[in-house]
C-alpha cells in the first residue's frame, strides 16, 4: 500500500464544532488513529500548525495544541529544519520492577541488543566505595552500553559492579549478554530491593549522536543501587533513557491516607 505523505494527506475529516470534545483533542485523536492504523508511520512528517489550521479551519492556537499534545504523549518530536515527525509512542517503564533490560524488552515482544562503549576494570574510590560498600581500590566493573530494542537506541547505560562478589564476571561478552541473566546463571544472585533516584535533564552532546536525537532533547535519568536480600550492592547504575521514548510508572501501594 502506497503512504501518503503529510502534504497529499487529507485531513478532511469535518470535527464537530459544536459538540462538548475540544476541537484540539479531535484533530489530537485524528492523528493518532492515522498512526495507528499505519497511514502515518514512523518518520513520517505531519502536516505543519498552519497546515492543520487551515485544513480544520479551527485557529492556529488550536492546532498547536493538537501538536503539542502529540509530542508529550510520544507520537511525535519536532526537529528544528526537519518539522513534526512522527515516533515510536513512549515504552512505559514501571519502575516498581528491577526487571533488565533485556528481560524487559523481550516481554513488550521486542528484539534488544547493546552497543559496548566501555568495559573496563578500575579501582573504586571515593562515593562509589560507599555506594558498592567496598574498599578503596577494590576492583570494580564498569560498562558502558548503548542499550537497542528493534534496532531503536532506547538509552545509554552505565553499570558499576564489584567484582569482589562476582570474581571473573569481567570475563562476559557484555555485547551480547545480559547482566542480570549472567548474575543470576552464573552466580546465583537475585536482586530484592533498589534505591533509585528519577531525574530529568537534557542530553549531552554525545548522547545527542548516540540516540540520534536532537542535542538538549529531554532525557530520562533513572540512577539506582540494587542490592541483595543480604543487603550486598550488586550494581550502582545510571540509566538514561530518551525522554520522548521512555516514561516512568508506578503503583502506590495502599498506604494510610492523610
Ligand atoms: C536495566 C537497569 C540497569 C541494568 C540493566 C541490566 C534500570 C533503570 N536499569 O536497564 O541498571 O544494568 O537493566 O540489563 O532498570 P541487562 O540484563 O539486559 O544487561
Amino acid at each position: 500500500m502506497e503512504k501518503p505523505d503529510a502534504q497529499s494527506f487529507s485531513y478532511s475529516l469535518s470535527l464537530d464544532k459544536n459538540g462538548f470534545i475540544p476541537l484540539y483533542y479531535q484533530i489530537q485523536q485524528a492523528l493518532i488513529e492515522k498512526i495507528q492504523a499505519g497511514e502515518l508511520a514512523v518518520g513520517d512528517c505531519l502536516p505543519s500548525e498552519f497546515e492543520l489550521a487551515r485544513s480544520y479551519q479551527v485557529s492556529r492556537m488550536t492546532a498547536r495544541q493538537a501538536l503539542h499534545n502529540l509530542k508529550s504523549r510520544g507520537y511525535a518530536l519536532s526537529q528544528k529544519g526537519r518539522g513534526t515527525y512522527v515516533t515510536r509512542p513512549k515504552l512505559e517503564k514501571n519502575i516498581m520492577h528491577l526487571r533488565g533490560f533485556t528481560e524487559d524488552m523481550k516481554r513488550r515482544g521486542m528484539m534488544p541488543s547493546s552497543r559496548l562503549l566501555a568495559q573496563t576494570v578500575l579501582l573504586a574510590k571515593g562515593v562509589l566505595t560507599e555506594q558498592l560498600r567496598v574498599e578503596e581500590g577494590s576492583a570494580v566493573l564498569q560498562l558502558r552500553r548503548l542499550r537497542i530494542a528493534d534496532g531503536t537506541p532506547m538509552a545509554l547505560e552505565e553499570s558499576h559492579i564489584p567484582l569482589k562478589h562476582y570474581p571473573g564476571l569481567e570475563r562476559t561478552d557484555f555485547s551480547s549478554e545480559s547482566l542480570y541473566k549472567v548474575l543470576r546463571d552464573k552466580y546465583g544472585v537475585r536482586a530484592a530491593w533498589a534505591d533509585e533516584v528519577l531525574e530529568a535533564s537534557p542530553a549531552t552532546r554525545e548522547e545527542s549522536e548516540l540516540l540520534s536525537i536532537p542535542k538538549n532533547a529531554i532525557m530520562l535519568s533513572i540512577s539506582r543501587v540494587i542490592m541483595t536480600t543480604a543487603e550486598i550492592p550488586i550494581e550502582v547504575a545510571c540509566s538514561r533513557y530518551c525522554g520522548h521514548r521512555y516514561r516512568a510508572s508506578i503503583r502506590v501501594p495502599t498506604t494510610t491516607i492523610e
